[in-house]
């Protein structure tokens, strides 16, 4: 995958309505590898790729690989991802907005109704359909559910088996092939592993192939259209889902709430943790501080190494009873709705 010149985070979409050859006029010197020249630029692909499959499957280290930068939280628990996130791969061939979505699961709250709202969404809204399972699970009942969604969707769709890396024999994914093909008309197979980057060339290749000939849709240095608040409350969520046993990290949510450059060029920030009880509330805290301690640690590190400066992080919990069933708590923290 080619790596663009690192753009400092965050940068956020920007719809372009200026013509190609303009924009690579404004930028050409800083890039050759994207510079555009006419000829080319008429022969460019540009859409929409939306990444769907269980929790867990791998969709938000997927996007963060090929964008090359952590977008999308990242954890072993199950509905890390809640809302829809863009990142953007641009290269001399076309322009692929891939969409992460959340992992397709039973909805209870309101909060995940709106998550699978999203999921159906994007599967009626991209040009190409990315079904992602990880293909080291054995399978269950949610993957064919997921695989119901696909059929009845009828849209182009690609079947990715990820986590090939997991696997000693790589003739374990045969079988899953041949169900698959059984099962629906999958305008490509790929296997890959998003922690490694295997076989994410091919992909990109396999994507562009399938979109419509146009221009970029977004700027060349757009990478998603997370804001930086969002990207930090997500750095402090992720924690919240690695350092929280089970239950917890679900009843959680984050709000970057101040943002302030201070004189001496560190950036000041607030966050909100939201939990539904009191006795969460404790949990996160821990005896004495400690686990806030640990967490606020752990994810200013991770804000410094994206912002690329110093930065100084207060966490602060709040009880919001029912937040999770709670539609204007849900419209605030920018889980999507039906309108969307
Ligand atoms: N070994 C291996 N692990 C992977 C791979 N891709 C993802 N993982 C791991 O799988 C777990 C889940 O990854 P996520 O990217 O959060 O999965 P997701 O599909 O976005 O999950 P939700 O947002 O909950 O739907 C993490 O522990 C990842 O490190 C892979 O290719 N190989
Ligand atoms: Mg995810």
């Amino acid at each position: 995958m080619p790596k663009r010149e690192k753009t400092p985070l965050p940068t956020t979409i920007t719809e372009t309505h200026a013509p190609v050859p303009e924009q690579s006029q404004n930028s050409q010197a800083e890039d050759s590898q994207f510079e555009l020249q006419p000829s080319n630029v008429a022969g460019t692909r540009s859409g929409f790729a939306g990444i769907l499959g269980r929790p867990n499957a791998g969709k938000s280290t997927l996007l963060n690989r090929l964008v090359g930068e952590k977008i999308a939280a990242v954890s072993n628990k199950p509905q890390t991802t809640r809302t829809r996130i863009q990142g953007i791969v641009t290269n001399p061939e076309g322009q692929i907005i891939f969409v992460d979505t959340p992992g397709i699961h039973k909805p209870g709250y309101k909060l995940n109704k709106r998550m699978m709202q999203a999921v159906q969404d994007t599967l009626a809204t991209v040009d190409v359909v990315l079904l992602l399972r990880d293909a080291s699970a054995p399978t269950g009942n949610g993957d064919r559910y997921v695989l119901n969604l696909v059929k009845e969707a009828a849209r182009p769709t690609f079947l990715l088996l990820n986590k090939t890396d997991k696997l000693e024999d790589k003739s374990a994914l045969l079988p899953l092939l041949e169900w698959y093909k059984a099962e629906y008309d999958f305008l490509e197979y790929i296997p890959l592993s998003a922690l490694k980057g295997d076989n994410l060339n091919l992909l990109t290749r396999k994507i562009l192939e399938h979109l419509p000939e146009g221009p970029y849709l977004f700027e060349e240095d757009a990478l998603t259209d997370q804001t930086e608040r969002t990207l930090v409350a997500e750095l402090v969520r992720e924690q919240l889902l690695n350092q929280l046993s089970e239950e917890l990290p679900f009843a959680t949510a984050v709000l970057t709430e101040r943002w302030e450059t201070q004189p001496n060029g560190v950036l000041k920030l607030s966050c909100v943790i939201y939990v539904e009880r009191e006795s969460q509330r404790a949990i996160v805290l821990g005896r004495g501080g400690d686990r806030i301690k640990q967490i606020a640690t752990q994810a200013r590190k991770n804000i410094e190494k994206m912002m690329e400066t110093r930065v100084f992080l207060e966490l602060f919990v709040k009880v919001q009873q029912h937040w999770r069933n709670d539609e204007k708590m849900l419209d605030l923290m920018g889980i999507e709705t039906n309108q969307d």
